[in-house]
């Protein structure tokens, strides 16, 4: 017997940063993140439970998947199996519309995809904030991608990471106006993991402390200028964030660091749009392509700018995005 079910889930670009987690196996973070869905990025995963099954099988962009991805998903589907009861082993298909090169995390969209379809598949239905516990034991971000618009990561206290799960801000519709140009650049090799550079960050950075301090607060402040609909106060808190975020690995040991120059030339070409008297604050994630928030209004302009910068090869433009969704049919890859 089989049983299948779709679910869409969107990526989402963090304003204040997650970085640093206190437990690596449960995925609980040091301190509360809070993200922006984007409706352009997104994962689409179907999940068929089959009772005749002896493995699981995983295809992504239709291209089979074997050895260590195969194994990562495996027992991410353990941890799913275990939450609802499910039994049979799955085959997994899963669509990432996430332009490639993009530099961009896929791994919030998947995760978060991939935990809903798990959940829905066994006939469960769980709350919002259930399928954000187990999709944050995938990938720390994912948690915010079960919601739609602003999230909020909540770090928790508890050592199980019960109450370490993803909480709706703002909706999407709550605040349509705003807009995150994302501009990326040539690939260049690949960067230090997300995941070894944060460990290695908390492990050794002088400066990780403060970090963590100044984290916390940032959240507070970030919900206090959404329910205001104050961008100038959110832009000002997640170019900060990012701006702290990436200090920590200049004092890490060995230090590191994911600018490159472009990403400077992109930080100052932000900086400069603003005093030109456009809306535009620049934050940046474990690699050097830079995002830009900005309104309906400003966008067209500063995605002009932004595309002028050398090294540049192409800016996206993308607005708030809805939270996870069960879907009927799963859109082919290349479609
Ligand atoms: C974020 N990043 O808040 C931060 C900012 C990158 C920089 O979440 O180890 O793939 O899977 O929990 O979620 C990317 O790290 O890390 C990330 P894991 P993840 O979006």
């Amino acid at each position: 017997m089989t049983d299948a079910a779709i679910a869409r889930a969107h990526t989402n670009i963090a304003l204040v940063k997650y970085w640093g987690k206190r437990d690596a196996a449960r995925f609980l973070p040091m301190n509360s993140s809070l993200s922006l869905t984007l409706d352009a990025f997104y994962t689409e995963t179907k999940v068929t439970y089959d009772a005749a099954r002896k493995a699981d099988a995983f295809t992504l962009n239709a291209v089979p998947q074997a050895g260590p991805e195969l194994a990562k998903l495996s027992a991410f589907l353990e941890k799913a199996r275990a939450l609802t009861g499910e039994t049979r082993f799955a085959s997994v298909e899963s669509v990432n519309h996430v332009p490639t090169a993009a530099g961009l995390a896929s791994s919030a969209s998947a995760y978060a995809a991939l935990a809903a379809a798990a959940v829905w598949a066994a006939g469960r239905e769980l709350p919002p904030e259930a399928l954000s516990r187990l999709a944050r034991q995938g990938s720390g971000s994912a948690s915010r991608s079960i919601f739609g618009g602003f999230a909020r990561w909540a770090r928790g206290e508890r050592p199980d990471g019960e109450d370490s799960h993803g909480v709706p801000v703002a909706g999407p519709e709550a605040w349509p106006d705003v807009r995150m140009a994302v501009a990326i650049l040539e690939p260049g090799p690949k960067a230090v993991a997300s995941r070894d550079g944060m460990a290695r960050t908390v492990a050794t950075s002088i400066f990780y402390p403060a970090w963590a301090e100044a984290a916390e607060h940032d959240v507070a402040e970030a919900e206090a200028a959404i329910a205001a609909r104050d961008l100038k106060a959110l832009g000002r808190i997640a170019e900060r964030s990012a701006m702290r975020m990436h200090a920590t690995t200049w004092g890490a040991d060995p230090p590191f660091t994911y600018f490159k120059p472009a990403t400077l030339a992109l930080i100052e070409a932000v900086a400069e749009a603003r005093a030109a008297g456009l809306a535009a604050w620049a934050t940046i994630d474990a690699g050097p392509n830079v995002k830009a928030l900005t309104t309906a209004a400003d966008a067209p302009a500063l995605v002009e700018r932004l595309k002028a910068v050398p090294g540049v090869l192409r800016v996206v433009l993308s607005g708030p995005g809805p939270g996870v969704a069960r879907l009927r049919s799963i859109e082919p890859a290349g479609a």
